[in-house]
């Protein structure tokens, strides 16, 4: 089977490319970007693609005769917010460009991360899969516009288009890209290199979060299910739900001497409009999801990594 990941060098990329590899070799998986000094930390097949570049694309799917899309390529809620008009074309022109490259080149399967940024403040907490999403951030929107198109290709030309809809994801192996959840790692960095954070949302801010190798897990899970297991096209997945200040705490355990202060920006208003948590048993019934991590153990996981990556011990004993 050969699998082509766009926007290969983002935070989940990163990591899913030698996951994907590790299980179907090496050479059965591409990974593709824009970033070509990023790209080059990747072993071959590698592939420089913007993915509003259709030409490019067509050519990378026809060349490595690409059996599965993994569609990471996308601007996050708060740079979208920054520059709307681009987040639009790479969110949705780019979504576009590869729904079509597709379906026009026999690919059997599209897997694209959602978000609970596709809910709003309309969104009652606790969403199922089909609860009121009306999302107020250009990025939420185009995650619902995926969602959407992606049941029509599915309904229309039998593309099996498929996702999950992801919390704030917490990782350490690449820097924050630009989300509003980009606290919960910088938190870990500043703990870890300065032992204080001012974080940019009140201390009360609750979001549903997740450790990257839960999503991975979630990613591949819902990729291989048989097509009877699923009742949706779109699973809401979570790991955690935890505030600011429980963070602060948690790292504090491991970090005695870390503080923090919380002083809210333009970002605090797009965590208001997303849900605390997220209902994610439709997933664990369909296909078994369940995550593996709880915020204690993420936390230690963090530290311990993020302390020999930042070269120096951790501030306090991980
Ligand atoms: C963001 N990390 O903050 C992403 C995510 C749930 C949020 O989609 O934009």
């Amino acid at each position: 089977m050969k699998i082509l990941v766009t926007g290969a060098t983002g935070q989940i990329g990163s990591e899913l490319v030698p996951e994907l590899r590790k299980k179907y070799g090496d050479e059965n998986v591409i990974a593709t970007g824009r970033n070509i000094k990023k790209l080059k930390e990747f072993s071959e097949p590698t592939e420089v693609l913007d993915v509003l570049n259709k030409k490019k694309l067509e050519q990378v799917v026809k060349e490595h005769n690409i059996d599965v899309i993994y569609h990471l390529a996308a601007i996050l809620s708060a740079k979208g917010e920054q520059n709307p008009q681009l987040c639009f074309k790479v969110n949705v022109d780019g979504l576009y460009n590869v729904l079509e490259t597709a379906r026009e080149n026999n690919v059997e399967k599209v897997i694209i991360p959602s978000s609970i940024a596709a809910f709003g403040p309309e969104t009652p907490d606790n969403p199922s899969e089909i609860t009121i999403q009306r999302p107020k951030t250009m990025y939420g929107i185009s995650k619902v516009l995926a969602e959407l198109l992606g049941e029509y290709y599915y309904n229309k030309y039998g593309l099996d288009v498929r996702g999950v809809r992801f919390p704030g994801i917490i990782s350490w192996k690449t820097e924050p890209g630009g989300g509003t959840t980009d606290y919960a790692v910088e938190a870990f960095y500043a703990a870890i290199q300065k032992g204080h954070y001012t974080y940019f949302v009140r201390k009360d801010t609750v979001l549903p979060m997740m450790y990257m190798p839960d999503a991975l897990k979630a990613l591949i899970q819902i990729a291989e299910a048989e097509p009877s297991q699923l009742r949706y096209r779109f699973y809401n997945v979570t790991g955690m739900s935890f505030s600011a200040e429980e963070l602060t705490k948690v790292i504090q355990k491991f970090i005695p001497d870390f503080t923090a202060d919380y002083k809210p920006d333009e970002r605090q208003k797009i965590a208001d409009s997303w849900p605390t948590r997220i209902d994610d048993s439709a997933a664990r019934e369909d296909w078994n999801w369940k995550p593996d991590w709880d915020l204690e153990r993420m936390a230690r996981d963090m530290i311990e990594n993020l302390s020999k990556k930042l070269r120096g011990d951790a501030y306090g004993k991980a």
